[in-house]
C-alpha cells in the first residue's frame, strides 16, 4: 500500500470575517491581513488563498511598480511565517465596471477592464511565487436570459482564458464553478462546463477546476461525484470544502455541518484518488455564524479541518472486505446500514444482511 497522504490545508483571509450579511452590519471588528496570517500555522494551515485585492488593497488606483512592491511585501510576510500562497483570484465582481459581468459584459470597455485585471492578477501571482490563478466567474451570467447572447458569452470566456494563457506561459487557470448567486444563472455552473472549456482552450494542460461543495449542492449535484468527475479527468486542482443545507443562499457552513455522510463521501473520493499527493491543498471556504463572538473568529476553520481529519480516519478504517461482499451480493441495504453504523462508531458485528426473521415457518 502506498504511504498515507499527509494533507495540507488552506483557506483565504475572507474566511475570517466580521459577520455582515445583506440584512445587518458587521458584528465583529476586523483583523489585519498580517494578524490573520499569524494564525495560519497554529490553526494547522500552510496555504493561503488570495483575491488580488487581499494582497494589494486599492489595486485599481495603483501603478504597476506599487502593485509589485506590495505583492513582494506580502510574499515576504508569508515566508516569515512558513506559509505559501496557493493561488490568487481576480475579484471581478466589485468594481462598477463589472456590474454587467467582466468577460461577458455587453460593454467592450468593461470587458477590457476584466481582462486587464486578470493580467494584473497573474503579475501578482508571479510575485507571490504561485503559478495558480482561480476564476470564480461571479457575474458571468444573466438575471434574464434575453440580456446576453449565451453562445457569444461562452466564446468570450474562452477568448479571455486563452489571452491569460498567452500572457504567461507558466500560469495555471483553475475555474471555480457556481450555478447562481449573484446571478440568476451563471454560464459555468458545474465542473463539467469548466472542464469542457479547459479542453477547448489553447493549452488544456494548464486549465482545471476548483470544486466548492456548496456550489455543487446549489447545482443540485453531489459534491463527491463532481469531484470524482474532475479527478477522472486529472483536473481537480483544488477544493473549497464547506456545507450547504438545501437550495438557498450560499451558506458556506462548516464542513460536514449539514450532511456528514456527504462530507464523508467527499473525503473518500479525495483519499481514494490520492488527492493531496501531488501537492494539492485541502482548501476550506467556510463562514462562521454571525452569532459568534470576536474570540471565536477562527473556530469554524479549526472545526472543519478537524472534521476532515476524523473523516479521513473513517475512510481509512472502513471494512473494505465487508463492503466488497455486500456489493457482490447486491445487498445495498446492508451496505447502507454498515456505512451509517461505521460513521456512528457502532461495531461491525452489529451489521448483518440476515437479520430477517426466519420465514420457513410461514412457508414463504
Ligand atoms: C463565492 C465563493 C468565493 C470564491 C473566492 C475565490 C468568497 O461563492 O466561493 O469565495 O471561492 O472568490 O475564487
Ligand atoms: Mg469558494
Amino acid at each position: 500500500m502506498s504511504e498515507a497522504t499527509k494533507y495540507r490545508f488552506s483557506f483565504g483571509p475572507w474566511n475570517i470575517s466580521e459577520g455582515a450579511d445583506p440584512f445587518g452590519p458587521e458584528v465583529r471588528s476586523p483583523y489585519s491581513l498580517e494578524e490573520k496570517l499569524d494564525w495560519y500555522l497554529p490553526l494547522g494551515f500552510e496555504g493561503v488563498q488570495f483575491h488580488d485585492d487581499d494582497v494589494v488593497e486599492g489595486i485599481d488606483g495603483l501603478k504597476p511598480s506599487q502593485v509589485t512592491k506590495r505583492a513582494q511585501e506580502v510574499c515576504q510576510s508569508l515566508k516569515d511565517r512558513g506559509l505559501v500562497a496557493e493561488f490568487v483570484a481576480p475579484r471581478l465582481w466589485f468594481d462598477p465596471k463589472t456590474i454587467d459581468g467582466g468577460f461577458t459584459s455587453n460593454c467592450a470597455t468593461d470587458r477590457a477592464y476584466a481582462l486587464d485585471r486578470c493580467l494584473r492578477t497573474i503579475d501578482i501571482a508571479r510575485e507571490m511565487d504561485t503559478p495558480n490563478v482561480v476564476l470564480w466567474l461571479a457575474r458571468e451570467g444573466t438575471y434574464i436570459r434575453e440580456a446576453k447572447n449565451a453562445r457569444v458569452a461562452y466564446e468570450r470566456i474562452l477568448e479571455t482564458i486563452n489571452k491569460m494563457l498567452d500572457y504567461d506561459p507558466e500560469v495555471n487557470i483553475w475555474i471555480e464553478p457556481k450555478p447562481n448567486e449573484p446571478m440568476d444563472h451563471a454560464y459555468l455552473p458545474t465542473i463539467g462546463h469548466a472542464i469542457a472549456i479547459a479542453y477547448q482552450s489553447s493549452d488544456p494542460t494548464r486549465v482545471g477546476g476548483l470544486i466548492e461543495s456548496a456550489h455543487a449542492i446549489l447545482a443540485g449535484l453531489d459534491p463527491a461525484d463532481e469531484m470524482a468527475f474532475a479527478l477522472a479527468h486529472g483536473k481537480l486542482c483544488s477544493v473549497h470544502l464547506n456545507d450547504q443545507n438545501g437550495l438557498k443562499f450560499d451558506q458556506d457552513k462548516s464542513f460536514g455541518s449539514a450532511n456528514l455522510r456527504s462530507a464523508y463521501n467527499q473525503v473518500r473520493v479525495l483519499e481514494e484518488a490520492g488527492y493531496g499527493k501531488r501537492g494539492e491543498f485541502v482548501g476550506l471556504d467556510v463562514k462562521i455564524m454571525r452569532t459568534q463572538k470576536q474570540s471565536d473568529s477562527t473556530a469554524h476553520l479549526a472545526n472543519s479541518r478537524d472534521t476532515f481529519l476524523h473523516l479521513v480516519e473513517k475512510v481509512r478504517t472502513v471494512d473494505r472486505k465487508l463492503e466488497q461482499e455486500l456489493i457482490e451480493a447486491r445487498d445495498y441495504e446492508a451496505l447502507d446500514a454498515y456505512t451509517l453504523r461505521h460513521l456512528l462508531g457502532v461495531p461491525t458485528e452489529a451489521v448483518s444482511s440476515s437479520q430477517q426473521p426466519a420465514l420457513a415457518a410461514s412457508g414463504k
